[in-house]
């Protein structure tokens, strides 16, 4: 990576290359400053992990393909952290599943907005959708409310990768399934969502995208998601964290 200077033998390369990665989206006007923060704060539930994808994440991560896929209008939220660590996979995930891009960012700013959509086209994407200031989600009084017609709004089947529990709520509340990567599985967001994959966004993007392209068969994904126990999930998740410490 331009500007790195982590050295491939290095034990922790992936964990040091994916801060790198953080640090530049804030050079670049991609992530914010507090973006740095929840960076630090998934490293230390990624640490109790050991840093590798467990079978509970496995499970979570066709359980959520399997909703994408059969979605009528998926869609995939990208913020500044997201952007900054994933842009091409995210771009590869929309393809593989029809789901639409679209910026939506927690802290306000109409030029990281920009610098996301910018980012996600260089990365391949044919089309970015931007917040409106038409159409919002209802129970949320925060800048994440306002949606595009097109894309969240309309959504049936939200991807919200490192989500803030008021608008995982708030999705939800609107009547939509939410699947989200978040490491931490006792926060707002993991307990809110339909489908939470415990798991390091760097990690689990690419399993994604492969899942997505080998399944295809419609009643197997019925039954995926039919058979899908979040507390379960989670509380397998938590245990494992637990049994670390
Ligand atoms: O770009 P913006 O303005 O939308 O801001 C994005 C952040 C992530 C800063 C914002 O949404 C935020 O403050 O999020 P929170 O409430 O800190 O939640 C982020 C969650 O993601 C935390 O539970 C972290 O443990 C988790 N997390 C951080 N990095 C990763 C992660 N989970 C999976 N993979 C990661 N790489």
């Amino acid at each position: 990576m331009p500007g790195s200077d982590v050295p491939l033998s290095h034990p922790r390369y992936l964990s040091l290359m994916a801060r790198e990665k953080i640090v530049q989206g804030v050079e670049r006007g991609i992530t914010s400053l507090h973006g740095l923060i929840a960076h630090g704060r998934g490293e230390a539930f990624d640490y109790l992990l050991g840093e590798r994808t467990r079978g509970f994440a496995l499970g979570a991560v066709e359980a959520g393909c399997a909703l994408l896929l059969t979605a009528e209008h998926p869609v995939i939220s990208v913020n500044g952290n997201a952007c900054a660590l994933a842009a091409e996979e995210l771009v590869r995930l929309a393809a593989a599943t029809g789901a639409k891009l679209e910026v939506n960012i927690f802290h306000t700013s109409a030029e990281r907005e920009q610098a996301i959509q910018r980012a996600l086209l260089d990365a391949g994407a044919t089309e970015v959708l931007m917040p409106s200031r038409t159409h919002a989600l209802e129970h949320i009084d925060h800048n994440r409310r306002w949606v595009h017609p097109d894309g969240i709004y309309r959504a049936d089947v939200a991807f919200v990768p490192l989500e803030d529990g008021d608008r995982c709520e708030a999705l939800i509340r609107n009547g939509k399934k939410v699947v989200t990567v978040d490491l931490n599985p006792l926060s707002r967001t993991a307990r809110a969502a339909t489908v939470t994959i415990v798991d390091n966004l760097t990690r689990c993007l690419p399993r994604m995208v492969e899942w997505a392209g080998a399944l295809n068969d419609k009643g197997r994904l019925q039954g995926m998601i039919e058979a899908w126990d979040n507390a379960a999930a989670l509380a397998a998740a938590e245990s494992f964290m637990r049994r670390l410490t």
